[in-house]
């Protein structure tokens, strides 16, 4: 087992290189963030098809979730958070957001091949990691758990006199949203008044069932105005309009005007997890302006704008390529979990010092 000094230093993998400032949103900075946030959809494409064709040669045990077509809203959630201030829970299509919020690549890869030098050690696969001392939670469940998980960890700093102007946010799918779990926590979000941030990817599935099958009400935005929130409805497939929507939703919560609700209308551009092939899916969805890829409509965005080269596009998506694969040589040559040596303590509490 490492020395809790160990796993606490372990190497942070490469970030790409443009930066964005803490407080970057859409009004603030839109080249540099809108930048930022494709390169981060780009990077977790990259890694997640990697991931996929790990799964695919069977190098990864358990499932391999993919966001592919979710990656515009969910880095633009990412980018619009502060690391080390915010609170995070991410869900299984938020590959883009997590990097976007400060997940190093090789965390993912550590997590998804087993490896002991991971956050989780090991123990947690695939989705399941986080470093919740740092305000990222690690997902319990994709359907609703982690939205009272975000008003709990908020409520907490405001007893402790600790929340000054910092917000949480929880991902949910359009599934989710017609869960008990769901209810429970925007409702007590509403009532206490939290800075919360629910992003809501109307990815028009929820595993084979089609949003006609799971609520009656003609747009989960009309959702908002029953639980006492502010919603904003956007294109998911739209990066732009993503930044732009997310920004001022994270900025309204900050500025103290309760939980805002966030629905997004987008297409799963892939099955369930890397071990489903989507045959269920309706083929005009694709064909329709909401299966849009977002990666692709990103760069022709970035273009038009005249805010990057094709060439730079080129550049950046060799660069992340380099650096998933990096990840993956180096994970591959690390130690997998040895269960005689562990010592079962949670791993946010006692040994890593919290709590
Ligand atoms: C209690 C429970 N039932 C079923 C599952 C399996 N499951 C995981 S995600 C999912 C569908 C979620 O759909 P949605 O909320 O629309 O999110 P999406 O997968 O589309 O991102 C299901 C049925 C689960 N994790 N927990
Ligand atoms: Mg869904």
């Amino acid at each position: 087992m490492l020395p809790v000094a160990e796993v606490a230093a372990l190497p942070r993998a490469a970030v790409p290189p443009v930066a964005v400032p803490a407080e970057a949103n859409a009004a603030s900075a839109p080249r540099a963030t809108f930048l930022a946030a494709y390169r981060w959809m780009l990077l977790a494409r990259l890694l997640e098809e990697k991931l996929a064709s790990l799964y695919r040669a069977g190098k990864i045990q358990g499932g391999v979730y993919l966001g592919t077509g979710q990656e515009a809203l969910s880095a633009a959630l990412g980018v619009n958070l502060r690391r080390g201030q915010d609170i995070f829970a991410p869900l299984i299509r938020d590959m883009a957001g997590r990097l976007a919020f400060g997940e190093p690549v090789i965390d993912a890869t550590r997590t998804y091949l087993g490896s002991s030098l991971g956050p989780m050690r090991g123990r947690d696969a695939n989705i399941h990691r986080g470093r919740p001392r740092e305000g990222y939670l690690a997902m319990i469940s994709h359907l609703g758990a982690m939205v009272s998980v975000v008003n709990g960890a908020l409520f907490a700093r405001r007893l402790r006199g600790t929340l000054g102007d910092s917000v949480g946010a929880a991902c949910i799918g359009d599934g989710g949203t017609s869960t008990g779990a769901f209810h429970e926590g925007v409702n007590q979000a509403a009532v206490e008044r939290l800075p919360l941030v629910v992003v809501v990817a109307n990815n028009q599935y929820a595993y084979s069932t089609p949003t006609s099958r799971q609520f009656g009400c003609a747009d989960l935005l009309d959702r908002a105005a029953g639980y006492g929130c502010e919603g904003h409805g956007v294109d998911g497939t739209d990066l732009l309009a993503c930044l732009d929507t997310v920004g001022r939703a994270v900025a309204r919560a900050r500025a103290g005007h309760g939980p805002q609700m966030v629905v997004a209308t987008l297409l799963r551009l892939t099955g369930h997890g890397a071990h489903d092939d989507a045959a269920y899916m309706d083929p005009a969805l694709r064909a329709a302006p909401v299966g849009r890829d977002c990666l692709k409509v990103a760069a022709e965005q970035a273009i038009a704008a005249r805010w990057a080269t094709p060439a730079e596009l080129e550049q950046w998506r060799a660069e992340a390529v380099a650096e998933v694969e990096r990840a993956v040589a180096q994970t591959q040559r690390e130690p997998l979990p040895d269960a005689k040596q562990e010592t079962w303590c949670a791993l946010s509490t006692r040994e890593l010092g919290g709590g």
